[in-house]
């Protein structure tokens, strides 16, 4: 439930939208060299098609049955991606949609071939099968119009639909069999974990009811014998509503989107960084905190939005992340995204519904309009900075406003300076030694005394980043 059974390694990549085959194609041709704990995937199952709205991301947010078959491919391409991800280390978590169907009122056919109809007072979706006793009974949402609208009142936030998505009836052993028999067929393919989506929405003792009919991973995709599904939760506690992240830690880690703009505040004014982590604004504790600098959502405006640094502040975004890997609190995931107009538009495509190819360049970064933030080199260093100094705790933390600076233990030490250049010596924690800043691929270093003290030089306006490690590096 905890562990996300990738062999101790720190990061976990979304790679939104992107298709299977390219995915599979990632975790051979880069995530493992570069140390990823695996792909947080879109959503695989069948989904609604909505052309009327130009086929946007979100559709993939109302599913029409579990079956596996999406906009990123269809179920053979995904057992071969997840096949071919763990046969080199590198595990797949699937984005999990299971407080809801479809939204009200559409009807039609998915690209898997089921069926749907939730106009009127219809719940038919065959290809599971359900129908409209297995949705949450109009008596059960204390709300006008059946959305949620109260974020104070929890049977609200859990028994009315959100965003009018039709809302399942998590109470049914009917209901809780179903996602678990989705939950058991991913497990069976070799998917290491889930997020699930909108689970503020969801019980938290339905959820526990799922996950306690869920079989162990499977040995035969490399799994120790007794392993178990990785869970972390989409809840968005922003001190804003009555639903708090600490109701869902028995059942998995919890998104902890208060980090998205503390890091925020913390890049625009480095002296906020000390205070990163606030326990007294709520935060999660640090064995439960899933966290990112940005995601999906708001990136875009959507899910609250809110004040975060994406891929299209890049200097900003370097140190953002660079941080985010380099402090010691909660699980961490790297954003990488496509580029957008408006913030309903899908990915990249060949014309219409059809998704197109990453493409990468001889440079290694991604072109065809795929941002590839992963592939960026600060993020690469910093996912092996961070594999390097897992277990260990930040110390001889220092921050002047300007410039920040701290060691994970005796294993690694991290600086950077907001105006692009610091000139300051330091407590490093490290052993006596040369060691090389890993950020501009060893162009510069440092000298650590036998005290551990040493000169820190940055002078890099673009990535003034300095993270060094024993062990790592040239
Ligand atoms: C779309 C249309 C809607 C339409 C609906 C049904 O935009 O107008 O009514 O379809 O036909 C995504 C998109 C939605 C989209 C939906 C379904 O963002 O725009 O709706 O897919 O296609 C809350 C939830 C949180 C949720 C965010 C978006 O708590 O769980 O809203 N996030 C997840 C995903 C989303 C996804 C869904 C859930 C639905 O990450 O990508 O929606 O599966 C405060 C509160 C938060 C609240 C937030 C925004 O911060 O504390 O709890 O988040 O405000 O309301
Ligand atoms: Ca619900």
């Amino acid at each position: 439930l905890y562990d996300p059974n990738c062999n101790g390694k720190q990061v976990m990549v979304h790679l939104f939208e992107w298709k299977w085959t390219d995915i599979a194609a990632e975790c051979e041709r880069y995530l493992a060299g570069a140390g990823f704990c695996g792909v947080q995937v879109s959503p695989p199952t069948e989904h609604v098609i909505l052309p009327e709205n130009n086929y946007p991301w979100w559709q993939r947010y109302q599913p029409v049955s579990y079956k596996l078959f999406s906009r990123s491919g269809s179920e053979a391409d995904f057992v071969d991606m997840v096949h071919r991800c763990n046969s080199v280390g590198v595990r797949i978590y699937v984005d999990a949609v299971v407080n809801h169907m479809t939204g009200t009122g559409r009807s039609g056919t998915a690209d898997g071939g089921s069926t749907y109809n939730s106009v009127g007072d219809a719940r038919d979706f065959p290809g599971v099968p359900y129908s409209a006793e297995h949705f949450t009974p109009r008596d059960q949402c204390p709300s006008g119009d059946g959305n949620v609208n109260d974020y104070s009142n929890p049977a609200n936030v859990r028994n009315c639909y959100l965003v009018s998505l039709t809302d399942l009836y998590g109470k049914l052993d009917y209901v809780r069999d179903a996602v678990a028999g989705y939950f058991n067929h991913l497990i069976q393919v070799g998917v290491a974990g889930i997020r699930i989506d909108a689970a503020k929405h969801m019980w938290p003792e339905d959820i526990a009811a799922v996950l306690s009919r869920l079989n162990d991973l499977p040995t035969d995709q490399g799994f120790p014998a007794g392993s178990k599904f990785y869970v972390f939760q989409e809840v968005i506690d922003q001190n804003d509503g009555a639903i708090k992240v600490d109701e869902y830690y028995d059942t998995g880690y919890v998104t902890e989107f208060r980090y998205c703009s503390k890091i925020a505040w913390g890049i625009k004014d480095y002296g906020q960084l000390s205070n990163l982590i606030d326990y007294g604004w709520g935060m999660a504790r640090s064995d439960r905190a899933f966290i990112f600098t940005d995601n999906h959502d708001n990136q875009r405006g959507h899910g609250g939005g809110g004040n975060v640094i994406t891929h299209e502040n890049p200097r900003d975004y370097k140190q953002a992340v660079a941080y985010t890997l380099a402090q010691d609190y909660g699980f961490t995931r790297i954003m990488s995204s496509y580029f957008f107009e408006n913030s309903d538009q899908g990915p990249p495509s060949n014309g219409g519904y059809s998704t197109a190819d990453v493409t990468i360049n001889a440079d290694g970064s991604c072109g065809g309009g795929w941002v590839c933030e992963h592939r960026w080199n600060v993020m690469k260093k910093m996912v092996e900075f961070r594999n390097l100094v897992a277990g260990t705790t930040m110390s001889n933390y220092w921050n002047n406003g300007n410039a920040v600076a701290f060691s994970r233990g005796n294993q690694g030490f991290f600086a950077m300076a907001k105006q692009g250049s610091m000139s300051e010596t330091l407590q490093t924690g490290l052993p006596a030694g040369s060691y090389c800043n890993i950020i501009d691929d060893c162009a510069s270093s440092i000298q650590v005394g036998a005290d551990g003290m040493a000169q820190v030089n940055i002078n890099n306006y673009e990535e003034p980043i300095m993270a060094v490690c024993v062990g790592c590096g040239g």
